[in-house]
């Protein structure tokens, strides 16, 4: 199966997969499955994530996966597909993670990655529980404006504002090689940030991020991340709502789309085993520039992945 050809197909036509990838429910040997993860009922605030797979394979028609500055195409380095998308009750979480959860495990049985592409946050707990299952305890690269790290609300253990307290709690992952960026904002309470640092977790907020600036954090994080198996979750929140209206919990003085980017280019130089890009709510969005950049940070990811996928078979 090939990607649908762009010289051939312009890019507005034919059934929009993720970059215009061969969908393949049932992908065996892939180097990177995309899968779309529509949900949200883990919302706090403004639902509709439950539409942002769509929103974001509509708007991937537009991007190549070939940069000015890249050298080769992602797609020549590493073999990805659209396996379509997990298929989620919107009427109860417990069965929707599980469901998530058995989806990407059987994912990573028969493939080395995937790419979530969501949905709320809540569904990365499902994903880190796949995903360590796979690899033990992975370092994290979270960037978000929120921590979520947050307990139990209303009633509800889980939620979109807690998946990496849960991941912290089951020993999914390592807080001494975790990493947040972009934290800012209202919390519900003063203390909301003292879970993950009370764990190791490291913090840069949204403007210790500005302040340093994509290059010098990028080395904090490869100095943090080592060469451990990395599994890095992009909540699109992130992205000062200027850039990003598309989302569920929307937090002004966010970095740019440009100093995002620009960090996630130092991520090839790490181990990723694993990535999402969550909460897209198109209902909120404009013109689909929110979903337009989830996509890019999403060819992003799978670029970086090819770089050090590359560098790695390389050196073996
Ligand atoms: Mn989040």
């Amino acid at each position: 199966m090939e990607r649908i050809d762009t010289t051939v197909s312009p890019r507005y036509a034919q059934i929009p997969t993720f970059m215009r990838l061969p969908h393949d429910p049932s992908p065996r040997g892939k180097d990177v499955v995309v899968i779309g993860a529509p949900y949200d009922g883990g919302t706090s605030y403004r639902p509709g994530a439950r539409f942002g797979p769509r929103a974001v394979r509509n708007e991937s028609g537009l991007i190549h996966g070939v940069g000015i500055d890249r050298g080769p195409g992602t797609f020549d380095l590493i073999d990805c597909v659209d396996a379509g998308d997990i298929d989620l009750t919107p009427f109860n979480m417990h069965i929707a993670m599980d469901t998530a959860q058995e989806r990407l495990s059987g994912l990573l049985a028969d493939n080395a990655a995937f790419l979530m592409i969501g949905g709320d946050h809540s569904l990365t707990l499902a994903a880190l529980r796949a995903v360590a299952d796979k690899h033990g305890p992975v370092a994290v690269v979270h960037l978000d404006a929120h921590s979520d790290t947050n307990p139990a609300f209303y009633g509800g253990e889980y939620h979109h504002g807690t998946p990496f307290r849960h991941a912290i709690d089951e020993k999914l992952v390592d807080p001494q090689r975790m990493v947040q960026i972009g934290i800012r904002g209202h919390n519900p309470r003063p203390d909301s940030l003292d879970y993950a640092r009370g764990h190791g977790v490291r913090i840069v907020t949204s403007d210790a991020f500005c302040e340093l600036g994509p290059a010098a954090t990028g080395q904090l994080v490869r100095d943090l991340v080592g060469d451990a198996p990395v599994y890095v979750s992009v909540d699109i929140d992130v992205v000062d709502p200027a850039f990003a209206p598309g989302t569920g919990t929307p937090a002004p003085g966010g970095p740019t789309s440009r100093e995002v980017l620009a960090l996630l280019r130092g991520i090839g130089d790490l181990r990723p085993v694993g990535f999402d890009v969550m909460e897209v709510s198109p209902l909120y969005d404009h013109g689909g520039i929110t979903a337009v950049l989830a996509t890019e940070i999403g060819a992003e990811l799978l670029y970086q992945y090819a770089r050090a996928h590359t560098r790695e078979r390389n050196s073996s």
